[in-house]
């Protein structure tokens, strides 16, 4: 306790020279403080200092197997143990004591890479860790922003592609202006050796990252992340701010709110605010702060607006607000059958339990029709409605459906895999018109829906295996350059 008494008497003798050269005075940290690191997606609370202090951060790389999407796992790297990684919150001036542990059970060894950090491989090479060990490196914080942060070691694309990046804001010295909500929430795109929702474990894909050809584009390191019952939320009339990041490694995001228009950006993470933007781009290893106001209730889909990453790849999240209508601002309607498409519903966990039961060897009819029934509401209720009446004269109905119970296992798999066009008699009416096909269903899923509609609305029952769909896959001829 020597140094404090002092360092008061120093400040006391600054007190007495003149402003300017007070300012240069290095100010007295004091004691240490820990820094709060929350998981996706939320954020520290604020800071509220007015001075710089000493800041300790520990963070813990954990390599675990976690869902991608429901019914599929795989293996990600992880600072913290989440995908982003935790989010750290300091102050400009700072000084970042930085403890990174690489856990036992890990496998690779792994470093950090801080945006934030001013010096030679932002961290990276005072980082550098073996399972096991822990490395510690201080930096200052110099300049304000919301930074990303990631796994710098070779092969640094791999590290990257498995979840391995953050996002770390260094507040301005006056703090961020206060909000109703801040959320933080941070794309990625993965690569699987498995199709999109292909169930089971799946494995890193290199020659599809180096293709930069994701199977994946996610919010928060998972399909449904942030949809149905875990949808950010906030009320009407309230003010929302989101550290958006993109990990990559390898796309840009061109980040969009339907239904919504961001009051204020800070692109890029800078200092230069822009306004009234309706979509920002965040680069690969970029970050941006998006605010907007909540005037009406609903849905709101955050959505990478290339848009068959948010409908084919999962790069679709959601917030819902929750208030009074004001039909002065918007009329009404929920949005939510139109742009949510199976993931409207509050989760996508049939899905989960079906392909368990189906690696267990105990799938039933029963979790096939569950499974099945989570899905038709996107896939296919869009022109057959949710009840299978179709519309007249546009879309048949699916509900007894005399065409559908004539035909053989192996045609009605056809339907959805490889599309209908021509004339057909639909219960006595005619249509002539076009079913695309929906080729980029897993076999599961297309066994789940098919026998979904079998067991429903007055038809015949039954059920369809996923090995039919495979085989009746196999059997038809496609187009050079087709998917599947
Ligand atoms: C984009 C609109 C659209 C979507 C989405 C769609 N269908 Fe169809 N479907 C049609 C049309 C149009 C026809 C009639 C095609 C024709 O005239 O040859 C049809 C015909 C059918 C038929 C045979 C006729 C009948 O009514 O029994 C079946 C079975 C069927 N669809 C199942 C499905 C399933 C299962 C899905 C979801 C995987 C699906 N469809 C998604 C438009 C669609
Ligand atoms: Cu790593």
């Amino acid at each position: 306790m020597l140094l404090r008494p002092l360092s008061l008497a120093l400040a006391a003798a600054l007190l007495t020279v003149p402003a300017v050269a007070a300012a240069k005075a290095p100010a007295d940290p004091g004691p240490p403080i820990e820094a709060i690191l929350t998981s996706p997606p939320n954020v520290p609370p604020a800071t509220n200092r007015h001075k710089p202090a000493k800041v300790v951060v520990h963070l813990q790389v954990i390599e675990k197997e976690m869902q991608i999407a429901d019914g599929t796992t795989y293996t990600f790297w992880t600072f913290g143990g989440t995908v982003p990684g935790s989010f750290i919150r300091v102050r400009q001036g700072d000084t970042v004591e930085f403890h990174l542990m690489n856990d036992p059970t890990s496998k690779m060894p792994h470093n950090i890479d801080l945006h934030g950090v001013t010096g030679p491989g932002g961290g990276a090479a005072s980082s550098f860790t073996a399972p096991g060990h822990q490395s510690q490196f201080t930096f200052k914080a110099l300049n304000q922003g919301i930074y990303v942060y990631h796994c710098a070691t070779a092969p640094v694309g791999m590290h990257v592609a498995n979840g391995m990046y953050g996002l770390i804001l260094v507040e301005p010295p006056e703090g961020l202006k206060p909000v109703d909500h801040e959320y933080y929430v941070m794309q990625g795109d993965f690569y699987t050796v498995g199709k999109y929702r292909e169930k089971g474990h799946q494995d890193f894909d290199m020659q599809r990252a180096i293709d930069e050809k994701p199977t994946y584009v996610l919010f928060n390191g998972r399909e449904g992340a942030l949809t149905g019952d875990k949808a950010l939320a906030a009320l009407t009339n309230q003010s929302v701010r989101l550290f958006v990041g993109n990990g990559g490694p390898n796309l840009v995001s061109s980040f969009h709110v339907i239904g919504e228009i961001f009051d204020t950006v800070r692109p890029e993470g800078g200092t230069v605010e822009q306004h009234n933007v309706q979509t920002t781009l965040i680069p690969a290893g970029g970050a941006a702060m998006v605010e907007f106001h909540t005037e009406v209730p609903g849905s709101y889909i955050l959505v990478d607006h290339s848009i068959f990453r948010a409908f084919n790849k999962g790069a679709l999240a959601m917030l819902k607000v929750d208030g009074p209508e004001d039909k002065t601002v918007y009329s009404g309607k929920e949005v939510d059958s139109t742009y949510l498409g199976d993931m409207a519903g509050p989760n996508l966990h049939p899905v989960d339990v079906a392909a368990k039961a189906a690696a267990a060897g105990t799938l039933t009819v029963q979790d096939q029709i569950a499974a099945g029934k989570a899905l038709f509401a996107g896939t296919c209720s869009a022109c057959h409605q949710a009840n299978g009446e179709g519309l007249a004269s546009v879309f048949p109905p699916l509900a007894k459906s005399d065409f559908l119970a004539a035909l053989s296992p192996d045609d009605l798999v056809a339907i959805p895999l490889n599309g209908h066009t021509g004339k057909i008699t639909v219960n006595g009416k005619e249509y002539d018109s076009v079913m695309p096909p929906m080729s980029q269903m897993t076999d599961d899923e297309i066994a789940n829906i098919l026998t979904y509609v079998l067991n429903s609305w007055g038809n015949p029952g039954g059920h369809i295996a996923k090995d039919l769909v495979a085989k009746v896959r196999a059997s038809t001829p496609r187009p050079a350059g087709a998917a599947h």
